[in-house]
């Protein structure tokens, strides 16, 4: 049964999709406009575009578990409408998000926009909203006119469900484009989605379930897949010049990214471009975090993007460890290009992507991430776990604050913050002073990470937490709370 939340969510999609029992299609068009190839390299595919029209972008998200597409068979997933990844939302500064969000699940859900400054209140950006089995939810966000252009994503943020809805496949990028995309060079580039997720493969459910040792170390999934698909080829052409956007949707996993045939150019961060594109030899996305990179496509053959091996550290509970991508370098996919030697110029300067320096912090905070023994692990943040009915800190708009968030723990924790965007100033480990403005960092094992949080609007309720959304699920979150200053206007 199709019911018209359906068609408007398909329509919008802008496939002629047919939703049938059991399997159903995978988002696609660009690079491939048809659905997964059937040879074992199998295409890149990009998730279906929905853009706003005359400033607002309106929508239907069904959340509903599906049979989707997978190599040459199917695999059990939590979807938006039967797609994983959702469709990619685009919108500018200024436009109003209308996404009604559809409970089609047998637990609630919600969804998030994160990265978004935005409000948080109301039905806008709140993470306390729950959405029933079977109900509906109208969300409406308002973009300020002022919203900086860059790679969001969306994902269900229901406390206590978080973790089995979004590694079993519930992410979609948001794209707020703004002047900077106006840069010519980049204007002209071959933009291209990616969102790095883990699933579990397997025919039914079960593939979603996690032992206690997964939900202390964070759950990572079987195999490492590009909008759903496995080791994707990309069919380039020489003389063209790529923009990737990467989100890291997987609720656990880190990918330290090398690239392999092509210098590894960064161009964009969580709050998005940045004005110097810099050349980098390595990249580490803790799960959240977002990044953009140009790559000059000049010469025929094969550029190869891969994950190598990270330690995370471990739980210290049962030799429980958080190893990503254990086994070594695993290829994540493969651009092959075509034509003959043609040199493409990427741009040494952004137009219009300049971010300005933090402003002096007027006062200073300190969090402290741990994960505390017994029989059952706790994760908390100020040695206390999320309790939605409490206000663990409390901000005054205007204020401008240095943070400091410390893990006292043995395993990295990527902190977020919601409706904000920080300026990371100092690291115990220094790599982690990103040029660009980010909502979400990895905080090391027995490490440290200092940002510049400038509060300049939207009052009222929000959290930060733990992005490893097993931690999260289990309680290192907090809230915050945004008031006029006693005596401001
Ligand atoms: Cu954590």
């Amino acid at each position: 049964m199709v019911t018209s939340f359906d068609r408007r969510s398909f329509l919008g999609m802008g496939l002629g999709a047919v939703v049938g029992v059991g399997v159903l299609p995978l988002a696609a068009c660009g690079d491939n406009p048809s659905t997964v190839a059937p040879t074992v390299s199998p295409r890149f595919l990009s998730p279906a575009d929905i853009s706003s029209v005359d400033g607002v972008l309106d929508t239907t998200l069904t959340a509903v578990t599906a049979m989707v597409p997978f190599g040459d068979g199917t695999r059990w997933a939590y979807t938006y409408g039967g797609f994983t990844p959702g469709p990619t939302l685009r919108a500018r500064p200024g436009d109003l998000l209308r996404i009604l969000v559809v409970n089609r699940l047998d637990t609630p859900t919600n969804l998030h926009t994160h990265g978004l400054h935005v409000s948080p209140e109301g039905n806008s950006d709140n993470v306390f909203v729950s959405i029933a089995p079977g109900d509906e939810f109208l969300f409406e966000i308002q973009l300020p006119a002022d919203h900086r252009g860059g790679t969001y994503w969306y994902h269900p943020h229901r406390h206590g469900f978080v973790a089995e809805q979004v590694a079993g496949g519930m992410a979609g990028v948001i794209i707020i484009e703004d002047r900077s995309d106006q840069d010519p060079l980049l204007s002209a580039a071959i933009e291209r989605v990616m969102v790095l997720g883990d699933p579990r493969i397997g025919s039914d459910s079960g593939v979603v379930s996690a032992s206690r040792m997964d939900r202390m170390s964070g759950r990572e999934g079987d195999l490492v897949t590009v909008n759903g698909v496995h080791q994707p080829v990309i069919s380039g052409s020489t003389g063209t010049v790529e923009r990737w956007r990467l989100v890291n949707a997987s609720s656990s996993r880190y990918y330290r990214l090398v690239l392999e045939g092509s210098p590894m150019m960064l161009a964009g961060t969580d709050g998005g471009l940045i004005e110097v594109p810099e050349q980098i030899d390595h990249l580490l996305m803790a799960p959240g975090e977002r990044a953009e990179f140009l790559v000059a496509v000049s010469d025929p053959g094969t550029i190869t993007l891969r994950t190598t091996r990270y330690d995370r550290g471990g739980s210290g509970m049962g030799g429980g460890r958080g190893g990503s991508n254990a086994a070594g370098t695993i290829d994540l996919l493969t651009l092959d290009a075509s034509g003959p030697s043609t040199r493409a110029s990427l741009p040494t300067r952004i137009q219009g992507a300049r971010i300005a320096d933090p402003p002096t912090a007027t006062g200073s905070r300190s969090l402290e991430l741990s994960m505390g023994g017994g029989g059952a692990m706790s994760f908390m943040i100020d040695g206390r776990t999320f309790d939605p009915e409490r206000v663990d800190t409390r901000l005054d708009l205007g204020a401008v604050e240095e943070w400091t968030v410390s893990n006292v723990s043995n395993m990295d924790h990527p902190f977020h913050i919601h409706i904000w965007q920080f300026r990371v100033v100092d690291a115990s480990d220094r790599s982690l002073i990103s040029p660009g403005l980010k909502d979400t960092v990895n905080v090391p094992a027995r490490g440290w990470v200092k940002f510049i949080l400038e509060i300049t609007d939207f009052p009222g309720r929000s959290v930060y937490h733990c992005h490893i959304l097993d931690h999260e699920d289990q309680g290192m979150m907090g809230v915050f709370e945004t008031t006029a200053r006693a005596g401001s206007a």
